[in-house]
């Protein structure tokens, strides 16, 4: 068993029967989704789900576990996703997949959120080793983006290389990948980007998890708030 495994078996004992569950995306995520479909056929365990993503969702589906839409419901009880970067206070970047929009709805309408990793998503400090999504209202981009880069922020728009293109997510936004100065706090980042008119959501996940479980060499280490 690899430790992306480990930890998200890890999560899914927090799952009891009765619970709505919120899926996350990636491959540690999946990991989780698949435990949930094996504890449902081998243990009885049932609960309902709600998918990040539709690449989640399809996945759930696929296992036969029971999923709502996201327009159904107005809070769930645990959402347990991945995450690219994990720093000492426990925010995490998200996002370089796309649906991060979903992922936070999710992670702020859950009861528990449990962020699961392994050890490579550890770092100092957010943007550490990935530029920070921003997903834009496309026509606002250039306004935002000069907006952020008034900020000291640079970067651009994701392309889209099969499309020869813009990246769009799957409910229309453009997605800036920016860079800020490294002397800015999560929270400093995470207000300056909320604040910014134009944005609709972004990949940092400022004091939104109650725990993280990361897993490094077989172990599972557990922090909560
Ligand atoms: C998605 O998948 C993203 O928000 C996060 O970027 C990523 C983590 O993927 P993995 O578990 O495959 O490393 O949730």
């Amino acid at each position: 068993m690899n430790d992306k495994q480990m930890v998200a078996l890890q999560a899914a004992k927090y799952v009891k029967s009765g619970m709505l569950v919120g899926l996350g995306t990636g491959s540690t995520a999946n990991y989780f989704i698949e435990e949930l479909a094996r504890l449902q056929r081998e243990e009885g365990l049932k609960v309902t789900t709600v998918a990040s993503s539709t690449i989640s969702a399809i996945t759930a589906q696929s296992l036969n576990l029971p999923i709502v839409a996201l327009e159904q419901i107005s809070s769930i009880d645990l959402y347990v996703d991945g995450a690219d970067e994990i720093t000492p206070d426990m925010t995490l970047l998200k996002g370089r997949g796309s649906d991060l929009v979903k992922e936070k709805l999710l992670a702020r309408a859950a009861s528990k959120f449990i962020a699961v990793a392994d050890e490579s998503k550890l770092v100092s400090h957010i943007g550490q080793n990935f530029v920070i999504p921003i997903e834009v209202i496309p026509f606002a981009w250039q306004l935002t983006k000069k907006s952020l880069e008034a900020a000291g922020a640079k970067g651009n728009l994701r392309p889209n290389a099969a499309k020869d293109g813009f990246w769009v997510t799957s409910h229309g936004s453009y997605v800036l990948d920016m860079t800020f100065d490294r002397s800015l706090d999560a929270k400093t980042l995470n207000d300056l980007i909320s604040n910014t008119p134009g944005v609709v959501e972004h990949g940092i996940f400022y004091g939104l998890t109650d725990a993280v479980f990361i897993a490094a060499n077989g172990l599972v280490s557990e922090r909560w708030i």
